[in-house]
């Protein structure tokens, strides 16, 4: 029953939607949709045929699909809107110069990377405030997410990358290939916007000179790099270099949000969705708690926060179809908190299991003086190491931009190995929270692994590693955080094969909790395509009068 659009009539629907997010972001307004300007009531409609959690990659599918079928949809986001400009004139801070928009309510920024030479100047003090990036500590592994509408997509590196289609298939043995990379794969590239970097301006730009640098020092070792795509316009860059367009990836701007050049998916997916006309997005609302009436509808408990994190309201949502989309901690944790406190207690075992930071770790190496990175890096990676072919130690490293302005030949990684390790989630009662169960003995592993590929590198270069950035006096390897959080509801596990979630019927998740804790890439493109495949098949069977 999906409705069939013309690429004409989605681009109409994507720039009305974009007009209705600026228009409600110019009247401050926390409600959004195409008739936000006038007439969405704050308390005028709780109840709704679809509600989706969270408004990432999973979300903006899920919204986006439900709007084109006619069916009408809130969309559900704790974060703000990201398109109002502050008193400097732009919407989000850069890293050089961080301030309050940068973290989500913390009195510090937090960055991963977090001392040069062993100096702390790389995080500032800052003012609560619901910033656009989050780090969510647990005991031994902490997590970087996106808050605002959009998600991870404010936030994150642009790399879209599609995996090694024989490694897809041993991470979802159920998923037919030939309809992932025929079909929904093509689909969520070309939704998504991604494009490829011009070779020839790559071999010829200081702007990526600290990748060439990289690639040698790995071919050195005999390994092979390939490029990879992105959701920065590279159009855009190239005119940013040109001085002709106002520098975004050039000056700087990445993990606190891009104010140029990234489609990020309140520009892609969330504006078509918008443009339908039946999805209305609320901000700064927290979905808290999930149960399910005896009728077969569901009940959402949202806590409203306002701009200091206080909680001005609890409302609660009815719907008939609920679409969690709140990513791997965020969809882990309702499901968690909902079985433990028997709201849903048929969820199954599966909830909350077979998590995975797929393999992260960060590290950085020290170059000779004479094999300069540049002053002037692009904060869009394009490159990687890729040995994943190396059954003995399989890793993907993406070369990673250290954009001071200054040189400082350092060549920087963030290395994803095929770690087996898994965790899950419990429910905590006392903190009303989830706990994530990752060890530090587990993130040893995904060093393990990342050292042998690097030692080599150094080895063939006679090179060796930075100890000074990452906090503690020799810290090489960071392997504490990950910027990929993966599973807590493992499609065919604790959903169908399809993301319907085991025990309930038109319960369905779409975000990046479905993926068993590692694919081997960056993740993005993976969860995109994935939530078409579920939106495809659950308006074909579910939603049917
Ligand atoms: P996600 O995008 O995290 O969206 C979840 C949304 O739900 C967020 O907006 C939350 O604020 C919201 N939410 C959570 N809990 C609730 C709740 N209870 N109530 C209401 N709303 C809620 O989920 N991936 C790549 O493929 N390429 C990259 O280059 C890349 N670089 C990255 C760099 C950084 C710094 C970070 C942090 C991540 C990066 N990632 C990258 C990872 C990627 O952004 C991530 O896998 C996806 O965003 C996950 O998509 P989901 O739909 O699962």
């Amino acid at each position: 029953m999906t409705e069939k659009l013309t690429q004409h009539q989605l681009s109409r629907r994507r720039v009305v939607g974009m007009a209705a997010l600026q228009a409600a972001a110019a009247l401050g307004l926390t409600r959004v949709g195409l008739q936000s300007a006038h007439a969405v009531e704050p308390d005028a409609v709780d109840t709704s045929p679809a509600l989706v959690v969270g408004s990432g990659y999973g979300a903006a599918v899920a919204a986006l699909r439900l709007g084109q079928a006619g069916i009408r949809t809130v969309v559900l986001e704790m974060g703000r809107l990201w398109n109002t400009a502050g008193p400097d004139g732009k919407v989000f801070c850069s890293t050089r110069e961080p301030d309050s928009r940068a973290m989500w309510f913390k009195t510090r920024t937090e960055a991963p990377l977090a001392t040069f030479l062993w100096l702390d100047v790389v995080n500032r003090d800052i003012g609560p405030y619901p910033g656009v990036l989050d780090r969510v500590r647990y005991a031994d592994m902490s997590v970087f997410l996106g808050r605002g509408v959009g998600g991870g997509s404010l936030v994150n590196g642009g790399m879209a990358v599609t995996p090694l289609r024989s490694y897809f298939a041993e991470q979802f043995p159920t998923v037919d290939t030939d309809e992932m990379y025929g079909t929904y794969f093509p689909r969520a590239r070309a939704m998504l916007g991604v494009n490829t970097i011009d070779p020839a301006w790559f071999e010829s730009t200081e702007w990526y000179r600290f990748s060439r640098v990289s690639r040698a020092h790995a071919q050195k070792a005999g390994l092979r790099t390939t490029f990879v795509p992105s959701v920065y316009d590279f159009g855009y860059m190239q005119r940013e270099a040109a001085g002709t367009a106002t520098k975004s990836a050039l000056a700087g701007e990445v993990i606190y949000g891009n104010n140029h050049g990234k489609r990020s998916l309140d520009k892609t997916y969330l504006a078509a969705a918008l443009g339908t006309g039946n999805v209305t997005i609320h901000t700064m609302e927290r979905a808290r708690g999930i149960r399910r009436e005896k009728d077969g509808t569901y009940v959402v408990t949202v806590d409203r926060v306002d701009g200091t994190g206080a909680v001005v309201a609890t409302k609660e949502y009815g719907c008939t179809y609920l679409f969690l989309g709140a990513g791997s901690v965020g969809t882990s944790e309702l499901l968690v908190r909902a079985r433990a406190k028997g709201t849903l207690p048929a969820l199954n075992a599966g909830v909350g299991a077979g998590w995975g930071p797929n393999g992260n770790v960060m590290l950085g190496r020290a170059n000779h003086l004479w094999d300069t990175v540049g002053a002037n890096q692009s904060t869009m990676p394009v490159l990687g190491i890729d040995d994943w072919a190396n059954t003995a130690n399989p890793v993907f490293a993406e070369i990673a931009p250290l954009p001071t302005g200054l040189e400082h030949w350092v060549s920087l990684y963030l290395a994803l190995t095929k770690n087996p390790e898994r965790a899950s989630f419990t429910y905590d009662a006392a903190s009303d929270s989830a706990r994530l169960g990752w060890s530090a003995a587990q993130s040893a592993v995904s060093v393990s692994m990342a050292k042998q590929l690097f030692d080599r590198i150094n080895s063939a270069n006679g090179t060796i590693y930075r100890y000074d950035l990452f906090g503690s006096p020799s810290k090489v390897f960071a392997d504490d955080f990950t910027y990929h959080p993966l599973g807590g509801c493992v499609l065919g596990r604790a959903t169908d094969d399809y993301g319907r979630v085991k025990g309930y019927s038109k319960l369905y998740v779409t975000d990046g909790s479905l993926v068993p804790g590692s694919i081997g890439v960056n993740p993005f493109v993976t969860i995109t395509a994935l939530a078409e495949r579920t939106m495809a098949r659950v308006l074909a069977e579910d939603t049917a009068p």
